[in-house]
């Protein structure tokens, strides 16, 4: 329900906001100021969906409704004020503000390797000692293995950095080849379900070998390789409860909370192509500064290219074969979507039929709303436009639940069992992902 303009009115007086009836909208580039880094969550209405994509060039939005009419994000200042003059009708949400506002506090007793004031995810370290215990507790079915360097850890003085890992999981008694299903969680760092998601999915698994038959074949059969962290620097600072969307690369509107590059703008097939990204450094969708710039997309690329063969010829409506082998799924957060490319044309893929015939076998699991990723908003150079385009292989991005800090509750009693049901289906997929999904299909054999 919209809110009272008089709300609006006062807020905006409050920050001496003028807006003159003869202001010309910004240029959208340089919009996010590097100064300017409070954060208001506001619900925009408009009234043209082109509205909508003409926001995708400088910022994400965080929830579209195309039915109602608008979307929700958050935006600084200068950012609030080229909404208004682009002609949306704007409204703050107070409380999602506040809540992007206050530090993360941990709950009594909470122990550090959880999220402050969410003991159902794991951290960083949490994660990663999970993996690791995983590993080395069950060395016939677990591999966690380094695979690159997060841009912290490339670049000297400050932080750390991580290492960029994959958890893999199949029977090391049983040699390969065997078809292959890559996923990768937390590439936008404030998506806290997507990671925990993916580290409940991979205890599932290693648990149930030998208890559950599907679970005992799919480990035989196939391979399972998690990058459970695909952003780890940029989850350390939404861990304390900023709204951190990019990696940390200092390079790009520097000493801000408003630095990095989106990694999910910055793979190199057609990157930057199609007005689905930002060329200002400052933005949440900024597209770094060349072709697969950051070493954390470096290293899913190479990690990708090593474990999925080239089945897809450059040609844009080239399709992959219809046996092509491998599945790719990149888990974000939020809007209940499940998506395949193209995200940056309306145009549909060679293998439109059959991503989309796998994208609703997901959705029937997971209940969510499936469609090819553009019908969101465009986006270029992202994760499965690269997976799918660069290597034919079926590429998903599955948009988890309804919030980036999403409760515990709402993680454990839907967002959980849902999407696991889903990935249960994914797992038994990889080998033919264009053919099987279409069945005939045995249920209840006995
Ligand atoms: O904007 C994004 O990167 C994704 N949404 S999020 O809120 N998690 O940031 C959506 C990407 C959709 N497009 C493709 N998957 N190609
Ligand atoms: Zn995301």
């Amino acid at each position: 329900m919209k809110k009272t303009p008089l709300l609006l009115l006062i807020f905006m007086l409050g920050l001496g906001v003028t807006l003159m009836a003869t202001a010309q909208p910004a240029p959208a580039g340089d919009l996010r100021q590097a100064t300017d880094s409070r954060l208001l969550v506001v619900r925009a209405y408009f009234s043209d969906p082109q509205m909508v994509a003409d926001l995708s060039t400088w910022t994400e939005p965080w929830e579209v409704n195309y039915e109602r009419g608008y979307v929700v994000l958050g935006v600084t200042r200068s950012e609030y004020e080229h909404l208004v003059i682009t002609g949306f009708d704007v409204e703050l949400d107070a409380e999602l503000t506040a809540q992007f506002s206050r530090p993360n506090v941990p709950l009594p007793g909470q122990g550090e390797d959880t999220i402050p004031g969410y003991p159902c995810y794991r951290t960083v370290e949490g994660t990663f000692n999970t993996a690791a215990t995983l590993a080395a507790t069950y060395p016939n079915l677990a591999t966690w293995m380094d695979v690159g360097d997060s841009w912290e850890k490339v670049t000297p003085g400050g932080n750390a950095g991580y290492d960029m890992m994959v958890l893999k999981l199949t029977n090391n008694a049983i040699p390969g080849p065997k078809p292959v299903m890559f996923i990768t969680s937390a590439i936008h760092a404030r998506e806290y379900t997507t990671a925990e998601l993916m580290t409940r999915f991979a205890e599932y698994l290693v648990y149930n070998y030998n208890v559950d038959p599907d679970v005992t074949w799919v480990l035989d059969n196939h391979e399972v390789h998690l990058m459970l962290h695909t952003n780890p620097d940029g989850r350390k600072y939404a861990e304390t409860g900023l709204s951190w969307r990019k990696n940390t690369n200092n390079n790009y509107c520097a000493n801000t909370n408003s630095r990095g590059a989106d990694l999910n703008r910055n793979f190199e097939f057609l990157w930057g192509c199609c007005g689905g990204s930002s060329g200002s450094e400052c933005s949440e969708t900024y597209r770094g500064a060349s072709p697969a710039s950051e070493p954390e997309v470096q290293s899913v690329q190479n990690y990708a290219r090593s474990i999925f063969p080239d089945q897809r010829d450059d040609p844009i409506n080239d399709p992959a074969p219809p046996d092509a082998t491998g599945l790719y799924i990149d888990v974000h957060s939020y809007s209940e979507l499940v998506l395949w490319p193209w995200g940056f044309t309306q145009t549909p893929t060679g293998n439109a039929t059959a991503l989309q015939t796998l994208g609703r076998k997901f959705a029937y699991f997971n209940d969510y709303f499936p469609e090819q990723a553009i019908g969101l908003y465009p986006t270029d150079g992202t994760t499965d436009d690269f997976i799918y385009g660069d290597l034919g292989v079926a590429a998903y991005t599955f948009e988890l639940g309804t919030s980036f800090f999403q409760s515990c509750s709402t993680f454990e009693n839907q967002i959980l069992p849902d999407n696991m049901e889903a990935l249960k289906y994914a797992m038994k997929v990889p080998r033919t992902p264009y053919l099987t999904p279409a069945g005939p299909e045995a249920l209840n054999v006995a």
